[in-house]
This record gives structure tokens, C-alpha cells and sequence, in this order.
């Protein structure tokens, strides 16, 4: 039977309710992978632990993230399932903002259905060209067997920058072999696409996104090349590691209670 669930923004948790509510449906529809209601609840655990807010360190790399992205020369935007489902409306409007970027769907758990779903998703909010759908321009990243080993000839293959939210280890590993600077989104400082990508966001995506455009605006109007060259060469990615590590070690979220 058809359930129905209501929301009230009053609720405590009504945020981390209603990007639940995102999950499930974009579960229903076929757009997120049964495993990725799993992978929703570890990120849970982590947020919970960071106190569910932006924390400082995080800033910092929103950032110098806004700064890469808007020194690279093609930045490409990588999505699955959980990002299309939690914030589609978001990603296009980062990648409005970037102008010169594109988005490129990249499945862990690939069915063809799958993509379909995802890629029609992503037209109802206006993009107009998908990287990563086209077998006739996929090639193999070396070393990867995973799903994830395809990338566009167009897309994620020329890029100088790729954007890799809520992605798994290899393939930001082999990435980075290739000579991509890496920006990630991962609420777990200790998995190992945050500790091998150039800039680790270790925040939730939803908080993230919207921050990012922000940043991004913000810096278009206000920064020269050279400021924004200054705020990317002076980053320090392990010290956002070791901060963020700190905090989830500390009981600073118990305190503030
Ligand atoms: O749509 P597909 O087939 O490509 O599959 C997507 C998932 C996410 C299921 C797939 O990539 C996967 O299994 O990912 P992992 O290896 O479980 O890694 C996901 C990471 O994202 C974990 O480290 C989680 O802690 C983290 N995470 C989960 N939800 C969020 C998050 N990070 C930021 N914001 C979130 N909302």
C-alpha cells in the first residue's frame, strides 16, 4: 500500500527527514540504487557527528573548491544516483554558474534504465547536453574494472577539474592518475576518495551545492585571477582532513547540546 508521509519544517530533523523522503522516492523511481540508501545512511552517521552544519574548516575548502572550478579550463561535474536525487535542481544551477563546465553521469551500480531515468531527470531541469551516455564515446580509465571505469571522450577525458560527489575511492584514485585535479564531497574524512582528492569537501551535499554557487558568485564579482590563484596555491587539503577528524573525535556536538 501506498504510503504517505508528511513533513513539517517545525520538525527537528526535518531536513535530514526530507532528504530521506528524497532518497525513497528517487528509490521508487528508479533513480537511486537499493545500495545507495545505504550509502545515504553511513553519510548520516557522519553528519550527525559534524553536528549537521557546515563546520570551518569545510568553508575553506567550499572555497578554494569555487576558486579551482572557476580557474579550470573545463571543469566537468560528475553525478549518480544519491546526487540526482537529493539536489538535480542544484547541480544545474552550478553548472549554469560555471559556464564553461559540463555534466557527465558516471553509475557505480549501471543499469541502462538507470541512466535513462537519471539523464530525463536532469533534462526537466533544463540541461541540455549529458556527458556519458553515448557508448560509442566511452573509453576505459586504466586500472579500473569497476562500473565507474567508462568516461566520456568529451567529457570527464579532456577535463582539467572533475567534481566528484559522493564517489567511490578507485576511481578517484585512478582519476588522479590521470592528471585531474580532484575536488570531492564526502561526509567521511577517513574514505579514500577524501583523502586522495586535491580538495575534500567533508560536508553534506545538500549543504554543499548551494554554498558553492554562492562562493562561486561571489568570487566572479570580487576576485581577480591572481587572488583566486592565491586562494588555491595556499590550500592545505590534509589540514581540512585533520580538522574535520578532530571534530568527529571530539564531543563538541554533546557539548553544544
Ligand atoms: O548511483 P550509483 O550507482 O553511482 O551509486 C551511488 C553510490 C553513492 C551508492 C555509490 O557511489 C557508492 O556505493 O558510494 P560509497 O562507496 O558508499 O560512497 C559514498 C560516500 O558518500 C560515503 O563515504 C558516504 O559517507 C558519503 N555520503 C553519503 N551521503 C552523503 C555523503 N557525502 C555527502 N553528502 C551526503 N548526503
Amino acid at each position: 500500500m501506498e504510503r504517505k508521509i508528511e513533513l513539517h519544517e517545525s520538525h527537528p530533523r526535518y531536513l535530514s527527514l526530507l532528504a530521506r523522503e528524497k532518497l525513497v522516492t528517487g528509490f521508487k523511481r528508479g533513480i537511486v540504487a537499493s545500495e545507495g540508501l545505504i550509502a545515504h545512511g553511513r553519510g548520516e552517521c557522519f553528519d550527525y557527528l559534524l553536528g549537521e552544519c557546515t563546520i570551518q574548516s569545510s568553508r575553506d575548502a567550499i572555497n578554494v573548491a569555487s576558486a579551482a572550478l572557476l580557474l579550470a579550463n573545463y571543469p566537468i561535474i560528475s553525478i549518480n544516483g544519491n546526487v540526482t536525487a537529493l539536489c538535480v535542481d542544484q547541480i544545474c544551477r552550478l553548472n549554469r554558474s560555471l559556464e564553461n563546465s559540463a555534466v557527465e553521469i558516471n553509475l557505480f551500480y549501471y543499469t541502462k534504465e538507470r541512466e535513462k531515468l537519471i539523464s530525463e531527470e536532469f533534462k526537466k531541469y533544463g540541461l541540455t547536453r549529458l556527458f556519458g551516455i553515448d557508448p560509442n564515446n566511452l573509453e576505459s580509465i586504466p586500472e579500473l574494472e569497476s562500473n565507474r571505469r567508462l568516461v566520456d571522450r568529451d567529457g570527464i577525458s579532456k577535463a582539467d577539474v572533475v567534481f566528484v560527489p559522493l564517489e567511490d575511492g578507485d576511481r578517484t584514485i585512478a582519476l588522479k592518475k590521470m592528471n585531474k585535479k580532484i575536488i570531492s564531497i564526502d561526509l567521511n574524512p577517513l574514505s579514500r576518495t577524501s583523502l586522495s582528492s586535491d580538495i575534500s569537501i567533508i560536508d553534506n551535499i545538500v549543504r554543499v551545492v548551494p554554498h558553492l554557487i554562492e562562493n562561486i558568485e561571489y568570487l566572479k564579482k570580487n576576485s581577480t585571477e591572481q587572488e583566486l590563484n592565491y586562494i588555491v596555491n595556499q590550500f592545505d587539503n590534509k589540514k581540512v582532513l585533520k580538522e574535520s577528524l578532530d571534530i568527529l573525535k571530539s564531543s563538541k556536538t554533546l557539548i553544544n547540546f
